[in-house]
């Protein structure tokens, strides 16, 4: 795709610190179609015949980041279909966590407009998983599986928006505060660029 066909807002932040939550408010708002990266892996790994299935599992349940061949070919296939109903703004939320994904995903489906990205401290963000847990039903909902979370995201995914923050397209929203505030925030960010 071209920029000029199709354009991509990355969210990026850690676990729980409320991406979809604002995701679905953009979408309530603005034209926007909400792929969630976790959301399609999980979707993938409870489809029956999916080979990749057992795969998916571990690496989720292990909080670590699943080989960027399965992850970028959903999130190309979702793309395509939507563009296909003419669909052309999307939230990509919760990619790209590494590095190699974040080449791949611009070199091979289209470069993104900016990254949206959640700012919370590990303490706030533990308090909602462990809460959220209780009803989500996410197999890695729990305090085990939240650490090693936690620990990829600062290692393998913060410097992906380091990455980007050189490039100057990162616009930061700080998340410790009421789901409306924050808000607020993200509304402005992406009326800013967008509209
Ligand atoms: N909540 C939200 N905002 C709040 C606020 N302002 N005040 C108070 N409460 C607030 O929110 C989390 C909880 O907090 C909810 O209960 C919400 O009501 C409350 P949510 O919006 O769900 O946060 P989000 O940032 O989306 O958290 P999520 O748990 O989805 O983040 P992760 O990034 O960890 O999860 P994801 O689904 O993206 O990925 C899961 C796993 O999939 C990864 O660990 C990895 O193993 C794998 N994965 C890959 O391998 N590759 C990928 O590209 C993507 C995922
Ligand atoms: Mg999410």
């Amino acid at each position: 795709f071209s920029e000029k066909e199709v354009s991509v807002i990355f969210v990026l932040g850690g676990p729980g610190a409320g991406k979809g939550t604002q995701c679905a408010n953009l979408v309530r708002d603005f034209q926007f179609v909400h792929l969630s990266a976790g959301d399609l892996l999980r979707a993938e790994q409870n489809r029956s015949n999916s080979k990749y299935g057992e795969l998916i599992k571990h690496y989720i349940k292990e909080g670590l980041i699943v080989p960027q061949e399965v992850t970028v070919a959903l999130l190309k296939q979702a793309i395509q279909e939507s563009y296909e109903k003419g669909q052309k703004r999307f939230l990509v939320d919760g990619f790209p966590r590494k590095m190699d994904q974040a080449v791949t995903f611009e070199e091979e489906i289209v470069p993104s407009k900016f990254t949206l990205f959640f700012d919370c401290p590990e303490s706030v963000m533990l308090k909602r998983l462990l809460e959220r847990g209780k009803t989500s039903g996410r197999s890695d909902d729990n305090v085990e599986s939240i650490k090693k979370r936690f620990k990829t995201f600062i290692d393998t995914s913060m410097p992906v928006v380091k990455h980007f923050e050189e490039q100057g397209k990162v616009v930061t929203v700080s998340c410790d505060h009421d789901m409306n505030e924050v808000y607020n925030q993200v509304k402005a960010a992406v009326k800013d660029k967008i509209l």
